[in-house]
Order: structure tokens, then C-alpha cells, then sequence
């Protein structure tokens, strides 16, 4: 049977490019994005595209059978940094929307979805070093306390009424396609945007500050992967520890400088500096490894050769 996807929260960092993913692999008219935005790319235009205020949860029911949609990636949240300046609107959003999927799941049988968490589920007790899968997790972020209360309703879910709910723990994620919004890992997007204009860099988070981040191909493959793979072997249905990078703003930094020897780096910790401070350093994602294969493929020299490259492209 041929699986229709719904991607919710399309037009953002991650969804832009896992549709365009999803596409290629599933084929344009079986992937249909929906954002409250309207698509900025012209790619992801080029396909099934629907206006959805994922809080508006009449509209999405409409949505998933005017297109007989059989899998839901739910990607729209507010981030860790916004949702500090909004937090009875972020969990809202974060929470309210997340239960919409999952009862819609249910209630249509859909046959799977996909739902983020994040590092940010952790806290100032987590160990910070190699961050076991499972662990003491007391977040102090509201976005934090959503992908939390998130994963325990994914795995509720699947234990009460058979939902097939997958989902990972993201690093701060690096693309080049669509700029982030709104979250502590940022700086690690923005940085190669004001080297590649050749203009110097002020980190919002200090030197030393450790933080797992990933490469968009990364967390768009492991993404895959892991709604590809058989439900026997998905073991953990709250939300996966994933790993393939931790670095600090000045290893960023030494990593641009081989390529721009004349690239400057300076610090002006903000708020977000007591945010990262609570989250892991590194984590360990044995677990998912073992259970469904996950391998990454890009070091942080290997990202910066690729994003440079890419941008100085799009800027010619
Ligand atoms: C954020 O910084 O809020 C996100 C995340 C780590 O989930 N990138």
C-alpha cells in the first residue's frame, strides 16, 4: 500500500529539508507539507501543500482525510529560547498540538508518527557527560518540560492503544537551507553565515560551552531510518538518545579558521547561557546503534567543508 505523509511544521529548519527527503523517497504527490506559514522555498511548493494552525484540530482531521494520509511527521513547536519568552503559549502549542496527533492517530489508525524530542528534555541533574538513555531528567527550560511530558505521551500511546509513535532526542541541529528559529544551539547555524560574509562573530554562549550538536543529513537519515526500520525493532517509544558531534563556540571557530584563516570569534553570553548550561555536554545513543543500525556520517571538519561550501554556493 502506498504510504501519504502528512509533514506538520514543513516550512521550518528540519521539515524543509526532511519533505524534500520524504518526497524523493515516496514520491511529490504522496508527501503533503503543512505549515501556518506559507512555503518560503519554491521546492517545497512544488507539491501538495496545506495552511494548518496545528492548534486548530478540526482542520488538521480535515487535512489528513482530504489527502488519505496514512503517517504524520509532527515537527511544529516553539524552541527552547522563544519559548522562554512565551511559556503558557509554548506548552500550549508544544503539548496541545503533539495530543491532536496522537488521538488522531488512534482514532484513524494511522499506521505511524513521527514526533522530535530534544537534549533540552534533560536537565541540571541529568549527568552531563555521555548522557545516558535512560536517566534522571528534570528540565528547567518550558520547552524542556514539553518534550518531556511529550515523550511520556508517546510511549502511553503506544503501550494503551497500539499507536506506532517513534521518536528522537535532537542535538542542536546545522543546516543551510532554512535558518533556525528561536533555540539555544543557533549560534552554531549563524556562525557560518557571518564567515562565509566575512564578517566577525559574537557568541551568545561562552567559550567552553560543550553542547551535542548534528548535520542536517545526519538528522534527516537517522529520521528516516528510524520510521523505516520494523516496529520490532523500535525498543524505546518515548524518544531515543541520537549522537554524532559535541563541540564548544571556539572548536566551531578553529574548524572555520582552516578554511578562513582570518575568521574572529568573540563571547557575549546572554540568557541562552544558563539554558545550555543545564543540558548534556555529550550523550551516549548506544541504544539506537544497536536496535536499528544508526551510524552518522559527518565530524564537525566534514560539516564545515559542506556548509561553507554550500553557502558560499547559494551566495554566488
Ligand atoms: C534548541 O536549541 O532549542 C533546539 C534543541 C536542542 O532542541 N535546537
Amino acid at each position: 500500500m502506498t504510504e501519504r505523509i502528512l509533514v506538520i511544521g514543513a516550512c521550518g529548519q528540519l521539515g524543509s529539508e526532511l519533505t524534500l527527503a520524504l518526497r524523493d523517497k515516496f514520491g511529490k504527490s504522496n508527501v503533503v507539507a503543512a505549515d501556518i506559514n506559507p512555503p518560503t522555498q519554491p521546492d517545497l511548493a512544488d507539491g501538495p501543500f496545506e495552511k494548518l494552525n496545528i492548534l486548530d484540530a478540526k482542520r488538521l482531521g480535515e487535512v489528513v482525510d482530504a489527502h488519505k494520509i496514512t503517517q504524520i511527521y509532527h515537527l511544529a513547536a516553539l524552541l527552547s529560547a522563544t519559548g522562554e519568552k512565551n511559556p503558557l503559549f509554548a506548552w500550549e502549542l508544544n503539548m496541545d498540538g503533539l495530543l491532536y496527533v496522537l488521538e488522531l492517530a488512534k482514532e484513524k489508525k494511522l499506521h505511524k508518527v513521527y514526533w522530535p524530542s530534544s537534549i533540552a528534555a534533560f536537565g541540571p541533574n541529568t549527568p552531563r557527560q555521555n548522557t545516558p538513555q535512560h536517566c534522571v531528567m528534570d528540565p528547567n527550560t518550558v520547552y524542556g518540560i514539553s518534550k518531556q511530558a511529550g515523550e511520556r505521551w508517546c510511549e502511553y500511546y503506544f503501550q494503551k492503544f497500539g499507536v506506532d509513535v517513534r521518536s528522537l532526542r535532537y542535538p542542536g541541529l546545522i543546516g543551510y537551507k532554512t535558518p533556525p528559529g528561536g533555540g539555544t544551539t543557533d549560534y552554531a547555524v549563524d556562525i557560518y553565515y557571518k564567515a562565509v560574509d566575512k564578517v566577525p562573530f559574537t557568541s551568545f554562549l561562552q567559550k567552553g560551552t560543550y553542547l551535542p550538536m548534528m548535520y542536517m543529513p545526519d538528522a534527516i537519515k537517522a529520521t528516516i531510518d528510524l520510521m523505516e526500520v520494523e516496529a520490532e525493532r523500535v525498543k524505546i517509544r518515548s524518544s531515543y538518545n541520537l549522537s554524532s558531534m559535541s563541540f564548544a563556540p571556539e572548536e566551531v571557530a578553529a574548524s572555520i579558521q582552516k578554511v578562513y584563516p582570518d575568521f574572529t570569534i568573540s563571547y557575549a553570553p546572554d540568557f541562552r547561557q544558563k539554558i545550555a548550561d543545564s543540558w548534556p555536554m555529550s550523550i551516549d545513543d548506544s541504544q539506537a546503534r544497536a536496535d536499528w543500525g544508526w551510524q552518522h556520517q559527518y565530524d564537525l571538519d566534514a560539516m564545515t567543508h559542506d556548509m561553507i561550501h554550500n553557502l558560499e554556493k547559494m551566495k554566488a
